[in-house]
């Protein structure tokens, strides 16, 4: 049964959400993938949101660009947590993915992370995060997390000046 959903607009959104299903991997957090488009099958999306909780997903990552709506319509059907990540499209980046997800109107929240492939992985960890409030494993595997990005600075931070020396 999988405890994370994560939404895409479109398949093309994939290669931004790649950093998420590893970081999923990593800690053994079971997750779906759906293509759902609160545009292209406003059905499909609302009935997926009215039963995510029932079905025991957690948490719901949407991923959408242009006039990203999906974050919010699926937001709009559910009480569960919704995470948004704004896809880059042209002509303005993912500027306006950005504000069509940050700017949800009092009520129904989208707790939106950075663009990109940042935010793919930023949502997956934000989603792991909740669900360790009450998964101790999880918990100790985020600490664990931690500590090993805080060893590879520390590494790069050891042996920095003898890299530049042989630049
Ligand atoms: C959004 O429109 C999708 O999330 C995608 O980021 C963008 C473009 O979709 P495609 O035309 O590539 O399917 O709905």
């Amino acid at each position: 049964m999988a405890d994370i959903a994560v939404v895409m607009g479109s398949k093309s959104d994939l290669p931004s959400l790649k950093g998420a299903f590893e970081i999923f991997k990593k800690f053994g957090v079971e997750f779906e993938a759906r293509v759902i488009s609160a545009h292209r099958t406003p059905d499909e999306a609302a009935t997926f949101a009215k039963e995510a909780e029932e079905k025991g997903i957690k948490v719901i990552i949407c991923a959408a660009g242009m006039a990203a709506h999906l974050a919010g319509v699926i937001a709009a059907h559910t009480t569960l947590p919704v995470v948004g990540i704004p896809m880059a499209s042209e002509p303005f980046k993912a500027f306006d993915a950005l504000l069509a997800m940050v700017q949800m109107p009092p009520g129904i929240p989208v707790a939106t992370v950075t663009a990109g492939s940042a935010g793919g992985k930023n949502s997956a960890l934000l989603a792991i995060s909740i669900l360790a409030l009450s998964d101790k494993v999880l918990a100790q595997k985020l600490k664990d997390f931690r500590k090993e990005q805080s060893d590879a600075v520390r590494k790069a931070d050891a042996s920095i000046m003898e890299e530049i020396s042989k630049l």
